[in-house]
């Protein structure tokens, strides 16, 4: 079929006022009888049609308001019900259809999770339960009633406020109605049929009205929901103090279940989490388990206005909903927990994974203009880049503008589907401002590239700064316009302190934000005394990539004085990052690697300061990855030489910091029981960065402080990480860990998905194998997608040397494992198939590979739209 363009956009033909269903849970024959009150839409194509989506659906009757339709009338397809000639008014269909819940692999639509009725209707999953106009901007009034055998199914849950239950007479069946008053699009329906447990707690909202609020998961299972209620009640006072969003329902319910295919959905009143991101317990959850389990809730919750209330008018908005909530999560993470420590991760995530999308044949904009499969657009870019966009425009507005346009964005557009102009449009009015070229940010792709260099002009008493920005031809965009760039900065004097920013043309500089509008571009500060050390792109203001002419003593200053904390982090990143890449370039061409001499100075001026948060000290700790490496170096890639060049420089950064490394790790031992807030987080997260740095020295003492902390551990989070630090660097010491390990937690499938991904991620050679035979181990299963991203994934993802390695096997059981689990579940598999995004970048024989496999999937017979999609955009 051909792309879905975003200028075709038309309205519906037909409305849909309200929606009855019956849905009749069975395992294998499930029956659902909508009644959908339809009307033509005055904004439609007069006297159109009704065409009605399905998919893989069995109908079993259809009635026009009473009376069954005769067959002439209309016509079924594998992926449409249409009434020819239906009557140009409003009208009632009655539409009767069977699924089959327990053969539902794909898990879209209604399915089952070990036993439990669940839905996925995001993005075009309703389809899958009965025929309807699958589009967001079809909004209806929603009324279900779900009915199961009681003993299969005694929890039945919908959406909005529960109306009814009871007994179906002289069955063993059960029932119960539900109704959602707030008009939705059918992606946001859902229902749940199953045995399960559940916590319960109120929650009084803003203006006093009472929320019973229910968590549900696997028997058994309760104690670990406790702190996925508790981060679902400071997220619902958050968004009411924060953005003065208040809930709207009596009932908020959570359902966790074990196969699912993404983190979770914000069905209106009714969310469905992957169990991942809600089950936590000292004994079987990390601290960034913690983490993320309050990022997901809050992310689902906050939905409920940016997503819910506003919802998308087609799926090319998507960042609508996903940019902007993703940026509220980031906020509510930030004010929980330490706010610059949240920057340093966001920005970590957006640049090991969005940035590589960017660079890739996958590229797209925050907002494609075209797509053949929507389900492979939930990206890193319509999510994290989105989240950047939505940062530009606080940034550029101030906060008081910022909320001013929030405010009329939620005020004006509740109960619509929505579109990215609609929301520039009140941040626009709110503000008096022209958005026009930021609105480049949703259009073009690409990360821009923004060259800064300064000259201090001593006899002047005057500092210049001199911008360039370009933005790279990205797949069907070789033409780029230059944007809004909000470039957040500090002059740093010599005494280590900020100095007055006085611009020289009146702009509005002296808030420390530069505005880069022009291809390029120069600023001048005034009454600059003294050589400054620039500070650009504070904060990460803008998601571009920065190069400057700063040498590494300015460097060095900034990671020691820096005041902003993200940039203080950064410049010693930046340090590591340019020796990492020279090291590569000796390893690769068999000379002696250079001394990291900078790089210890500024990692050992960070360990000597005892004023900053340990979270933070454990980020600056951290060595950049091999990918951030390969992303750097940009192409003809070889990852063996960059694992060659960041092993041996821990190992230097070891010998040399192994005091001070020691002193913090004795400093930090656990005082206390285990508690998942930041500050005891970022302690342990300190000393146990400590431990794996004084490990990859590699001596007897650092491998036994491994062991004895593997030993001793009380708590997941020194438990797994000393086991990594172990099965990493202490070959022998591996394999009894691993086993002691997997003794421990073998009932318990999501501690057994660490296990399995940490084993994936071993770079050596015996790694295929060992994924390999993992594969057949009785903890996997390939049906659930949990443990397929924890093996398969995490080769893929996180196992740089290995998955490309240069005789090309470990190209071939990734695709290998795509073609296979495609038959089953194929957004899974495109999924999967994305880790190839960056082929391009490596060196010919790798590249010649990584081509090969995509190539072998590409001719597969029958492949899915979704790896279609895929592996077209990949060799394209
Ligand atoms: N809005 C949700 C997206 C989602 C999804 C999309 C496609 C297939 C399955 C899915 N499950 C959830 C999640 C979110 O971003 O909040
Ligand atoms: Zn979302």
């Amino acid at each position: 079929p051909p792309p879905v363009r975003l200028g075709d956009y038309q309205p519906p033909d037909w409305l849909v006022d309200t929606v009855h269903l019956d849905v009749r849970l069975h395992p294998t024959a499930s029956r659902i009888i909508a009644r959908l009150a339809l009307r033509p839409n005055p904004e439609g194509r007069e006297g159109s049609p009704i065409v009605l989506d399905g998919d893989e659906l069995s109908l079993k009757s259809l009635a026009l308001d009473g009376v069954p339709l005769a067959g002439t009338a209309y016509v079924v397809t594998p992926t449409a019900l249409t009434l020819l000639a239906p009557p140009q008014r409003a009208l009632t269909l009655e539409i009767e259809t069977v699924v089959n819940p327990s053969a539902n692999t794909k898990l879209m639509g209604l399915y089952r999770s070990s036993g439990t009725y669940c839905t996925q209707c995001e993005a075009e999953g309703f389809r899958r339960i009965t025929f309807f106009p699958d589009r967001p901007d079809v909004l209806a009034v929603y009324t279900t009633r779900v009915e199961a055998e009681r003993e299969e199914a005694p929890v039945l849950l919908g959406n909005g406020n529960p109306v009814e239950s009871g007994a179906v007479e002289g069955t063993s069946r059960h029932y119960a109605v539900w109704h959602d008053p707030w008009p939705k699009p059918c992606y946001l329906f859902a229902l749940v049929g199953g045995r399960l447990d559940r916590i319960t707690e109120d929650f009084v909202t803003a203006t006093g009205k009472r929320v019973a609020l229910g968590i549900y998961v696997e028997p058994g299972k309760t104690e670990r929901a406790g702190y996925a209620m508790d981060a679902l009640k400071r997220s619902m006072r958050w968004d009411e103090e924060v953005f003065g969003c208040e809930y709207d329902l009596d009932v908020f319910n959570i359902v966790a279940v074990a196969d699912f295919n993404m983190g979770a959905m914000e069905n209106k009143g009714l969310n469905i989490f992957n169990d991942k991101y809600v089950l936590a317990s000292p004994q079987t959850a990390t601290d960034a388990d913690y983490a993320n389990i309050e990022a997901i809730i809050a992310h689902e919750y906050f939905h409920n206005w940016t997503g819910n209330r506003i919802t998308c008018r087609d799926w090319f908005q998507l960042c609508l909903k996903e940019g902007l909530t993703v940026f509220r999560d980031q906020e509510f993470s930030a004010d929980a927990r330490s706010r610059p420590v949240k920057r340093i991760s966001d920005v970590r995530l957006l640049k090991g994974h969005q940035f590589p999308e960017d660079a890739g044949p996958l590229a797209h904009p925050v907002r494609p203009d075209s797509y053949r499969e929507i389900n492979n657009f939930y990206t890193a870019t319509v999510y994290e880049k989105g989240a950047e966009v939505v940062r530009m425009l606080k940034t550029l507005l101030g906060d008081e503008g910022f909320r001013a346009g929030m405010d009329l964005y939620l005020d004006r557009h509740d109960g619509d589907a929505a579109t990215v102009e609609d929301f520039l449009a009140c941040f626009a009015d709110a503000n008096g401002v022209d958005l026009t070229q930021f609105a480049l940010w949703y259009a073009q792709s690409g990360t821009p590239q923004v060259t800064v260099s300064g000259r201090w002009d001593e006899a002047g008493r005057s500092y210049r700064l001199d911008v360039v920005q370009t933005l790279p031809p990205t797949p069907g965009q070789s033409e780029k316009l230059p944007m809004v760039i909000p470039l957040a900065i500090g002059l740093v004097g010599p005494d280590g302190a900020d100095m007055a920013l006085t611009p020289d043309d009146g702009s509005n500089a002296e808030r420390g934000v530069l505005l880069v509008t022009q291809p390029r571009q120069s600023f001048v500060f005034r009454d600059i005394a003294e050589r400054p050390v620039p500070s650009l792109n504070r904060g990460f203001s803008a998601p571009v990539k920065l190069s400057s002419d700063m040498s590494t003593a300015d460097l060095l200053f900034l990671a020691r004085h820096d005041s902003d904390p993200f940039n203080r982090f950064d410049a010693a990143q930046t340090i590591a990052l340019s020796h990492l890449v020279e090291a590569t370039a000796a390893a690769r061409a068999g000379a002696a690697l250079p001394a990291p001499d900078a790089l210890v100075a500024a990692l050992g001026a960070t360990l000597d300061d005892g004023a900053l948060d340990p979270a933070f000290v454990a980020q600056a700790l951290s060595i950049p990855s091999e990918t951030d490496v390969a992303r750097e170096i940009g192409e003809d890639v070889d990852p063996d030489a960059i694992h060659l060049a960041r092993t041996a420089l821990r190992r230097a950064v070891s010998g040399a910091l192994a005091p001070a490394l020691e002193a913090i790790y004795a400093h930090h031992a656990p005082s206390g029981a285990y508690s998942p807030d930041a500050a005891s987080a970022g302690r342990r997260a300190l000393r146990n960065t400590c431990l794996d740095l004084l490990a990859a020295g590699g001596t007897a003492g650092s491998l036994a402080r491994a062991q004895a902390h593997f030993d001793t551990a009380d708590n997941m989070t020194d438990r797994f990480f000393a086991l990594s630090v172990l099965a990493h660097t202490a070959p022998l010491a591996r394999e009894a860990a691993l086993a002691a390990f997997h003794e421990r937690f073998r009932e318990d499938p999501l501690v057994v998905d660490k296990w399995l991904a940490l084993q994936a991620q071993i770079a050596e050679p015996q790694a295929l194998e060992r994924v390999r035979g993992l594969t057949h181990h009785a903890a996997f299963a390939w049906s659930n997608p949990n443990r397929v991203r924890a093996l398969i994934g995490s080769f893929a993802g996180l196992n740089p040397t290995q998955f490309h390695r240069i005789d090309g096997a470990g190209h071939a059981l990734v695709a290998d494992a795509v073609i296979d689990i495609d038959g089953r579940n194929p957004q899974l598999a495109a999924r999967l198939l994305a880790a190839f995004k960056s082929w391009r970048s490596l060196e010919p024989m790798r590249r010649a590979s990584a081509e090969a496999a995509l190539r072998r999937v590409a001719e597969k017979p029958g492949l899915s739209p979704d790896v279609t999609d895929i592996v077209g955009r990949s060799l394209g």
